[in-house]
């Protein structure tokens, strides 16, 4: 049994990746919109993930026998002044999405949850691999720049990672 205020924590991370997954699949919009096929195909993909990492959430929070509750989802911002931005704008985002779990993990560990802070361990090692998926992505196009050329060939290797996602 979870206690109440560790449920309404575990409900706003549902509501914050549900948030995740709209912004990737926006950014992808914009994306699709400004002819970068790649990165439109990658990021939504990963709005995907988002949604299984919503999921995983909430099958934890009902598995224990609490209800999740879906809130309003903050609209994701739709311009944006170039691929770079985007790319510095996801990076920045998983790096406020580690901080929640981290903030999270503390909150589980303090008030003695071991079951919340071990479930949260999965979230940790993720936002481990999100952030660095993201650094890499955005430590590229900082290497190449951000004239056409360079990014037609970013867009490329955005195709590709696509694929993997
Ligand atoms: Fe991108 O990790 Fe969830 O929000």
């Amino acid at each position: 049994m979870l206690a109440q205020a560790m449920v309404e924590k575990l409900n706003e991370q549902i509501n914050l990746e549900f948030f995740s997954s709209n912004l990737y699949l926006q950014m992808s919009a914009w994306c699709e919109d400004k002819g970068f096929e790649g990165a439109a195909a990658f990021l939504r993909a990963h709005a995907v993930e988002e949604m299984e990492h919503m999921q995983r959430l909430f099958t934890y929070v009902s598995e224990t026998g609490a209800m999740p509750i879906l809130g309003s989802i903050e609209a994701p911002k739709h311009e944006f002044a170039s691929l770079g931005e985007v790319f510095r704008e996801t990076y920045e985002h998983e790096q406020f999405i580690t901080d929640k779990i981290n903030k999270l993990a503390h909150v589980a560990f303090t008030t003695q949850d071991y079951s919340t802070f071990n479930f949260l361990q999965w979230y940790v090692a993720e936002q481990h691999e999100e952030e660095k998926l993201f650094k890499g992505i955005l430590d590229k196009i900082e290497l190449v720049g951000e004239d056409g050329k360079a990014l037609f060939f970013i867009d490329k290797d955005l195709a590709e990672m696509a694929k993997a996602e």
